[in-house]
């Protein structure tokens, strides 16, 4: 076998194997009650969450304005990579499959802001329209 044909046939099966995990995902159910992120000693805001196919949990977070957030995004999916937006605080942030990711942001206004992953391998609908969103709650 060909070096070329040995890549060819490596990206069919990885193909396959997105497509697949792509299809069989199921949403990971309702989401959960608000959680109101600690503040540490440091004035630090920490949270964690998990980025699965296809939600984030918590998915709904309250925080305090003018204090930093430390978020830590972990993905436990197997191949798809995730975003984590919130486009009114210019965050947008990338996480690989079974990658973690750190990010800080520090809110200034008070308000609902909706937190979701713009990933989509067409034709398939966007993650945020297979349930991938959440809500930051500034207080
Ligand atoms: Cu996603």
């Amino acid at each position: 076998m060909t070096h070329s044909r040995s890549l060819l046939l490596f990206l069919v099966g990885w193909s396959v194997l997105w497509l697949t995990a792509e299809v069989l995902a199921v949403d990971a159910g309702p989401p959960g009650s608000p959680w109101r992120v600690p503040i540490g000693p440091d004035g630090v805001q920490r949270m964690s969450a998990i980025l699965d196919s296809y939600a984030f949990r918590p998915s709904q977070v309250i925080v305090e304005a003018g204090k930093p957030v430390e978020v830590t995004l972990t993905s436990i999916t197997m191949l798809t990579p995730h975003n984590f937006i919130i486009d009114a605080l210019a965050v947008q942030t990338e996480v690989g499959a079974g990658k973690t990711a750190v990010l800080t942001f520090t809110p200034t206004q008070p308000g609902m802001f909706p937190i979701y992953c713009d990933k989509r391998l067409w034709p398939f609908p966007s993650h945020r329209e297979k349930g991938m969103e959440g809500t930051l709650d500034v207080e």
